[in-house]
């Protein structure tokens, strides 16, 4: 298939409702589940299920991404991958989350997904500034080679709905 530039989107709410093939989780190492988009992801797709296929993956570096199914969601996959946490942006912040974003969409081309919604990776319990995060995401996608056609940029609240209207 050719590959050419996906659509780019905003959307603002609850990132398990998004109707795409693919949902991004912004996990943990240990793929153990957590809070915030994780644990959403979690209750949404089912715990016991979401953490049995968790288990069988093991761990996920920062920067990388793994898939499970969607379970109950109704995504048909969970692109789960880790951001950085924040420390003072001097520690491989920004590289490792563009090549979250990179990760991702190369997963969702392995898997055939032709649509991805991702949340605001690292920008809530893991500190990263907003408005930095925001850029490297739609500038990352923007310059990846993928197959997707379309990439939809969750936010959950106003400020970083504002921030992706603005750089899209
Ligand atoms: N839909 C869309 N976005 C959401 C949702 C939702 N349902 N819930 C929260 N957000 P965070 P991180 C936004 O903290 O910073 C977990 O414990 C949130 O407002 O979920 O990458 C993991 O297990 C913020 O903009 O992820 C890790 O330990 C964005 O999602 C750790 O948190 C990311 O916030 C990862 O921290």
């Amino acid at each position: 298939m050719a590959r050419s530039n996906p659509r780019l989107e905003a959307a603002l709410g609850d990132i398990t409702a998004a109707r795409v093939d693919a949902v991004v989780n912004a996990a943990n190492r240990q793929l153990a589940g957590g809070g915030g988009v994780d644990g959403a992801i979690h209750r949404a797709a089912g715990v016991t299920e979401l953490q049995a296929a968790c288990r069988v993956i093991g761990e996920c570096a920062p920067g990388h991404a793994v898939a499970t199914e969607g379970f109950k969601l109704a995504a048909r996959w969970i692109i789960h991958t880790v951001g950085p946490m924040w420390r003072d942006g001097a520690h491989q912040e920004a590289e490792i989350l563009a090549s979250c974003y990179r990760s991702c969409l190369a997963v969702a081309d392995e898997l055939g997904a032709t649509s991805i919604a991702f949340p605001a990776i690292s920008t809530g319990i893991y500190g990263y500034p907003a408005q930095l995060a925001a850029a490297i995401a739609i500038t990352t996608v923007r310059e990846t080679p993928t197959d997707v056609t379309l990439v939809c940029f969750v936010a959950f609240d106003l400020d970083t709905f504002a921030l992706y209207q603005q750089l899209l």
